[in-house]
């Protein structure tokens, strides 16, 4: 089994200009956007260099956030579901995506609750559940109605929590594989991956936690050399993306791309 971490498409939108008036939690300075369309096009080749189709969406000025797709929807082989960004910001981002969903989707739903509020970042999908980290962007309502869109789709949803001042759940934590997750480990030792693998970040490497496995290769941000050298030893298939531009705006490796695999 590795439908969790094998694909077939990815979804990216390109940096907009407006880039620069993306959130951010704390101001490290303002992001360079001609070395992010450098560093987001080493991202989508690295993507491609497994042998996916990649979709690029056009930059969207209106939502300087909107490289950050992830965050607009959760896509499973049998269905996509349509998020509903708690950043009132972003909330229009989960519209613009629709169309490209149902372009390669036969079944694409969507978070409608008023009250509700979930973004991709909080999900992790592993082969046997969805883990949906609590956060400042997705609240409990969000939760639940994920779990009432997706119940029919076989894989269950467990509501865990994202440490505090943490972004998203996926900041802290990525699939490595169908039972191996790497983690920071405040994260971890809230007890959440019991039941898998986990292969901690280095210490004062939390930065990387945010990586993705994607078929054959786990993309990760460079320059977190102890990390690197422990999943190497543990057998996986390095690449490294510059990622400092979008760090400054709190986003990662997973946040660039939706990926799937669409039963139409
Ligand atoms: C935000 O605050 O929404 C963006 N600046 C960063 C989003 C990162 N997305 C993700 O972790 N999935």
């Amino acid at each position: 089994m590795s439908a969790s971490y094998r694909f077939t498409h990815a979804i990216t939108r390109a940096p907009s200009a407006s880039i620069v008036q993306g959130l951010r939690a704390v101001d490290i300075g303002v992001p360079d956007l001609s070395l992010m369309q450098a560093h987001h096009a080493d991202y989508i080749t690295a993507l491609r260099s497994t042998g996916a189709q990649v979709v690029e969406l056009d930059a969207l000025d209106a939502f300087p956030d909107s490289v950050f797709v992830e965050d607009t929807a959760l896509c499973l082989p049998q269905g996509a579901i349509v998020m509903r960004p708690g950043a009132p910001s972003r909330l229009g981002e989960a519209a613009e995506m629709t169309p490209h969903l149902k372009a390669l989707y036969g079944d694409v739903r969507a978070i409608a609750g008023g009250q509700s509020f979930i973004e991709g970042g909080d999900i992790l999908t592993t082969e046997t559940e969805i883990l949906v980290g609590r956060s400042a962007r997705t609240n409990a309502a969000g939760i639940a109605e994920l779990a009432a869109l997706v119940a029919d789709w076989g894989l269950p949803v467990r509501e865990v929590f994202t440490p505090p001042g943490v972004l998203h759940f996926k900041t802290d934590c990525s699939l490595l594989d169908g039972e191996t997750i790497l983690s920071t480990e405040r994260l971890a030792a809230s007890g959440c991956f019991e039941g898998y693998r986990v292969i901690h970040v280095a210490q004062g490497e939390e930065a990387c936690a945010n990586s993705i496995r994607f078929n054959d290769l786990v993309i990760m941000p460079a320059g977190f050399p102890k990390t690197r050298a422990a999943l190497e030893k543990a057998g996986y298939r390095l690449r490294e993306v510059g990622n400092s531009e979008c760090a400054k705006l709190d986003g990662g490796m997973s946040c660039l791309s939706l990926r799937f695999t669409p039963k139409v």
